[in-house]
């Protein structure tokens, strides 16, 4: 019997999250984690496969999500999660499994917003660079407690998300002052930040976190200018693979993002997505645990999340 998945509304579901987040209508790596898990969950709940025909189908569907923006282990570790929970209690189990990853991830949120707004004071100048769920949580938090202070936030090209927490800021009437990306050294010596706020999309081994392209110049002007530097993430964002020796894999997104008409031949136009942030100009990772050094990345996450995530490489060593 050949089976047309394409036909289940949840398939369709699933290619269509796929699509959102390969054009970042779903934007922002702690939203690709939780609508790629959600609609993966959703999907294999209802696959009507047995045994190896079913993990083979998954398996693959795992690797072809994981590979829709390869900059997020946020994803991968929930797809993980959930294939683990599978194996153990069948793929009838699968949303319940996916919730819970969910659950993970905004039980994680609320803390980061918690520790970071302690760190935010009346008076305080914020710097950030693109659009950050979390940070943006942060600042809202601040906001709710009272906190008078002000954001200077980066455009960020070519796709410009920096307007999204510029919008998201100024509707909760938190002042925020836009820069193009190339102002970023000028303004950090202009308005003199009290700190940089940073989200993530991935966190190595040693501690090197990455961020949108443009953060390693931000960190660098930051170095520059004494600030301090804080990378406001979950650590479901470490990257387990970059334990056993693998490298983070940054996502080259398509030239037309840059420069889409009348393009002289000959140009190479090259777009990347993100790009990492040394550690030495990480003070601290504002996460779930509390304010950690980027040297305990790898304890912390095993610590609160390594008898729950898996990863598969580690199980067969
Ligand atoms: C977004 C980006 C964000 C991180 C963290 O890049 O770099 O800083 O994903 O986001 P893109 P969050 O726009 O290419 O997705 O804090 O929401 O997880």
């Amino acid at each position: 019997m050949k089976i047309n998945f394409a036909e289940t509304p949840e398939y369709r579901k699933l290619k269509s999250t796929m699509k959102k987040i390969k054009n970042l209508s779903i934007q922002g790596a702690t939203n690709v984690a939780i609508f790629g898990v959600r609609a993966f969950a959703n999907h294999a709940k209802t696959v009507p496969l047995k045994e190896k025909e079913l993990f083979n189908h998954l398996e693959a569907v795992v690797d072809q999500l994981s590979r829709v923006r390869v900059t997020e282990p946020a994803l991968r570790n929930g797809l993980r999660y959930v294939m683990t929970g599978i194996q153990i209690d069948g793929n009838e189990s699968a949303v319940d499994h996916g919730n819970r990853y969910i659950d993970l991830i905004n039980d994680a949120k609320l803390k980061i917003f918690k520790t970071g707004a302690e760190r935010i004071q009346d008076g305080s100048r914020v710097f950030t660079h693109c659009h950050s769920s979390i940070t943006v949580g942060i600042f809202l938090e601040a906001a709710k407690q009272g906190k008078d202070f002000e954001v200077i936030s980066t455009e960020t090209r070519p796709l410009f998300q920096g307007r999204k927490t510029a919008k998201r800021l100024i509707n909760n009437n938190i002042r925020v002052t836009h820069i193009v990306d190339s102002a970023m050294r000028w303004a950090m010596n202009i308005f003199n930040p009290h700190m940089i706020f940073l989200g993530a999309d991935a966190i190595t081994v040693e501690g090197v976190a990455l961020n949108k392209i443009g953060s390693r110049l931000c960190a660098l002007a930051a170095e520059e200018e004494h600030i301090p530097m804080y990378i406001c993430t979950s650590l479901l964002k470490y990257d387990q693979a970059t334990s056993i020796g693998r490298l983070s894999e940054i996502e080259m997104r398509a030239p037309f993002e840059i420069w889409d008409e009348d393009v002289p031949p000959g140009i190479r136009i090259l777009n990347p997505a993100f790009e990492t942030i040394d550690r030495y100009n990480i003070s601290a990772y504002i996460t779930e645990a509390g304010l950690i050094p980027p040297q305990t990345v790898h304890m912390t996450f095993q610590q609160i999340y390594g008898k729950k995530i898996k990863y598969y490489h580690h199980i067969d060593m």
